[in-house]
């Protein structure tokens, strides 16, 4: 079934310059990329995208991180999307995530991981209804 997800390129791969190296494995996976911009996420925002996580010990260095500079926010479209995005992306942390994923390769701690991707259908569509609600 096609399917939506919605793809963060998190502060750290900006800065290191590696958006094209990850919009290239995205169109090499073969996902049609609906919507893209690049923007400073502010820190209201960041909490309510990251909500479930406000109990969670790191939520206050996540966000930190998050807002430490631009990111990439693209929805992506594809048979199975959430599930093959995740994939390509890898373990949390990257020093577990196999070779040949995005965290392995351009991720550098479990929070600087380079990338996000939603986890589930209903929060894909939570996280793309908020940040892009022109695709609703
Ligand atoms: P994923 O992004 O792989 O679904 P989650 O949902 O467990 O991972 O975590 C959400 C985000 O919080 C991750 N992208 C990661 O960068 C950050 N994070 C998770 N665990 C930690 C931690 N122990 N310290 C700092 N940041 C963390």
């Amino acid at each position: 079934m096609t399917e939506r997800t919605l793809a963060i390129l998190k502060p750290d791969a900006v800065a290191a310059g590696n958006i094209g190296n990850i919009i290239s494995r995205i169109e090499k996976e073969g996902f049609n990329i609906l919507a893209m911009r690049k923007v400073q996420l502010s820190r209201e925002d960041t909490e309510y995208f990251y909500e479930m996580h406000r109990e969670r010990p790191f939520f206050g260095e996540l966000v930190d991180f998050m807002i430490s500079g631009p990111v990439v926010l693209m929805a992506l479209e594809k048979e199975d999307a959430i599930r093959t995005w995740r994939d390509v992306m890898g373990a949390t942390n990257p020093g577990e995530a196999e070779e040949d994923t995005l965290r392995n390769q351009f991720g550098t701690s479990i929070g600087e991981n380079a990338t996000h991707g939603s986890d589930t259908p209903e929060n894909a569509a939570r996280e793309i209804g908020f940040l892009f609600p022109e695709l609703k």
